[in-house]
């Protein structure tokens, strides 16, 4: 196939068996099958809730060999707080995230306005030291991390290709189904809802030199459907719905509920996703927010929508209902 022609197919939408049958599994996918087993396993015999979050940004090759792709806006930054606030509430969390994308704990110095050496100085015996002033939250911070770690609490997973992201959530989805209620999956990432399928896709560097190129890319497959009804079917499935236009939201996710009939999703917009969000179920709807006092105080929205969600999972678990 030449290298920038790109084919288009039609409309139509492959189903997910078909995406697994004609997409290559990545790599390390049996690596981390292994540590998910053990990790899950682990955690089943001790009666540990667990919770699978997915964070970030799935990244679409527009090569085989790939010079360029797209990708999305998402830091993982949702994920990432959620994570921290669930190992707080006693949670063993596996933690899927784009490559690179915030981790909890770690967030707080990765990701910040300062570089990570501006944390540190040099004593009057020339040996580095945290600075001062950086010291006593950086302590907190490692406490806890170190907790979630010496207490093998946390497991953390990585993805990068949409392809590499529904190959792992597949295979922990149902290694996580052994788990059967006290599963949790909370699925934050921001999943491109299009790609281009590999027999489509140029091998090598897109070339310039035929000026102006047009893509055409596929529908990606419904992947909560066989989530929600085969992979995962005991489990409490949280997903969340991105929107910019606020008439859409409600809506949306509403159809997604109907569509895929799991129990919670969480409705948020683009622009106010870090002080407002809405959670759907099948019979409610309730807008959560940040007051003024708590914006100022730094409040994180995760530290409301987890301890509610833990909640509606304590009523799964123990009637199969979200009733409490
Ligand atoms: C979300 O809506 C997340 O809350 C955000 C978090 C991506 C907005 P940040 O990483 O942002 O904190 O900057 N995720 C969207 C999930 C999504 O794409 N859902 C799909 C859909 O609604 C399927 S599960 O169709």
């Amino acid at each position: 196939m030449p290298d920038n022609l790109l084919l288009d197919n039609g409309q139509g939408v492959i189903d997910p068996d078909t995406y697994f049958e004609t997409n290559s599994p990545p790599s390390n996918l049996n690596e981390y099958d292994e540590k998910t087993s053990e990790f899950v396993k682990y955690h089943g015999a001790r009666g540990t809730p667990v919770v699978l979050i997915t964070s970030g940004g799935t990244m679409v090759p527009l090569e085989n060999q790939t010079v360029r792709f797209i990708d999305n806006f998402s830091a993982g930054t949702r994920g990432a707080v959620s994570a921290e606030k669930f190992l707080e509430n006693g949670y063993a969390v596996i933690f899927m995230h784009r490559q690179f994308s915030l981790q909890p704990y770690s967030r707080h110095y990765t990701h910040s306005a300062n570089g990570f050496l501006d944390y540190m100085t040099l004593n009057e015996e020339g040996k580095i030291e945290v600075d001062a002033k950086y010291a006593p939250s950086m302590t907190e911070t490692l406490v806890k991390y170190n907790k979630a770690r010496n207490n093998n609490m946390l497991l953390l997973v990585d993805f990068v290709t949409l392809s590499d992201y529904l190959f792992k959530l597949k295979s922990f989805t149902r290694i996580m189904a052994t788990l059967g209620r006290s599963a949790m999956y909370y699925l934050a990432a921001a999943v491109s809802d299009f790609f281009i399928p590999v027999e489509k896709m140029a091998e090598h560097k897109i070339q310039s030199r035929d000026g102006a190129l047009t893509l055409t890319l596929d529908q990606v497959p419904k992947f909560l459907k066989p989530l929600v009804s085969v992979w995962a079917s005991n489990g409490l499935i949280v997903s969340f719905k991105l929107e910019t236009d606020g008439n859409l939201l409600v809506p949306k996710a509403r159809q997604a509920l109907e569509k895929y009939g799991h129990q919670i999703v969480i409705g948020n917009m683009l622009s106010t996703r870090k002080k407002t969000v809405t959670f759907i179920t099948q019979d409610s709807e309730r807008v959560m927010s940040l007051d003024q006092e708590e914006l100022d105080k730094d409040v994180e929205i995760e530290s409301k929508i987890v301890p509610e969600l833990i909640r509606y999972h304590r009523a799964w678990i123990n009637h199969g209902t979200l009733d409490v």
